[in-house]
């Protein structure tokens, strides 16, 4: 399949964040690229100098899903540039890359940097971190979005994918804004924006940044309520993700509008959820000529 110009072997890629392709090397040596859950590699986001993220503790467990509060840590554009690129390159799959500035020039400079790197299939604009501030601003206003697009488009010609936010008036809005200043996909959703309380301390929040995001199954039927929304407003390609844990709920946000689905907190449970959810849904997508017989 073809995703806003990328050449996919398959319909379930990975949610930024979410599995470390590195790491995972390092845990399951070449047998990783012999069998990569994903159609294509989505990094963890990028910044341009390095972060340490936020204070611990950082993840919280739900009834159904987590809160986190990691806060970006990376080790900024250029060592990601010198040690983690040569190793991504190496995947079997096309790699995206996930970006994010305190302004619409620094996300500039890390598209054009991206951009001119031949490993680079695609760039994803993540304007929608519920764990710092101005990542938030940029993706939940469509006048911020627009702005940040006219920076950064002419950086590159590769696929721009703009990652919108749930903790927003109206995700079609800004969904419109990125189309309409250049935008060549949307991805959603992020997190959504929750709170734990500590547990022994009085009016304290558990996690060290006092907010988190949440994800999993929690936020499935947000995700697919979203996913149509943004579907009715913009032609743009669609990354569907949110809560999904099996076949069944790949193929139900692919109804909903979306062209591509991403697995995120489910790959925390089993590296190799993406396998086994695209096994699922071509096993759905090939019996779904029955349905009518067996009625
Ligand atoms: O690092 C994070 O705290 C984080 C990011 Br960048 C994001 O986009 N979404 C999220 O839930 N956490």
């Amino acid at each position: 399949m073809n995703f806003a110009g990328i050449e996919l072997s398959g319909s379930i890629v990975n949610a930024s964040g979410t599995f470390d392709a590195i790491a995972a090397r390092r845990a399951f040596g070449d047998a990783l690229l012999a069998s990569f859950p994903f159609a294509a590699f989505v990094s963890k986001t990028v910044t341009l100098e390095p972060r340490q993220g936020n204070p611990p503790p950082r993840l919280w467990e739900l009834g159904a899903g987590m809160l986190n509060s990691i806060g970006l840590p990376n080790k900024g554009l250029n060592r990601f540039l010198a040690e983690d690129l040569p190793q991504l390159a190496e995947l079997p799959v096309p790699l995206i890359v996930n970006v994010m500035g305190s302004a619409p020039q620094d996300v500039a400079r890390l598209v054009a940097a991206f951009g001119a790197r031949e490993e680079v299939a695609a760039l994803e604009l993540n304007v929608s971190c519920p764990n710092v501030t101005t990542g938030l601003l940029m993706g939940a206003d469509p006048g911020e979005t627009a702005a940040l697009l006219d920076v950064v488009r002419s950086q590159t010609a590769k696929p721009l994918i703009v990652k919108l936010t749930p903790n927003c008036a109206s995700p079609g809005e800004v969904a419109a804004a990125a189309e309409q200043h250049g935008a060549d996909a949307v991805s959603l959703i992020n997190t959504v924006r929750g709170m734990a309380m500590h547990p022994r301390r009085p009016r304290e929040p558990w996690l060290g940044g006092g907010t988190g995001g949440m994800s999993g199954p929690a936020v499935r039927a947000i995700a697919l309520a979203q996913v149509r929304e943004v579907r009715r407003r913009v032609r743009l390609p669609i990354l569907g993700m949110g809560g999904v844990q099996s076949g069944r709920h790949a193929r139900e946000l692919l109804d909903a509008g979306a062209d591509l689905v991403a697995v995120g907190t489910e790959s925390f449970r089993d590296p190799l959820a993406g396998s086994r959810i695209a096994a699922e849904l071509l096993e759905i997508d090939a019996n779904s000529g029955m349905i009518g017989v067996t009625a």
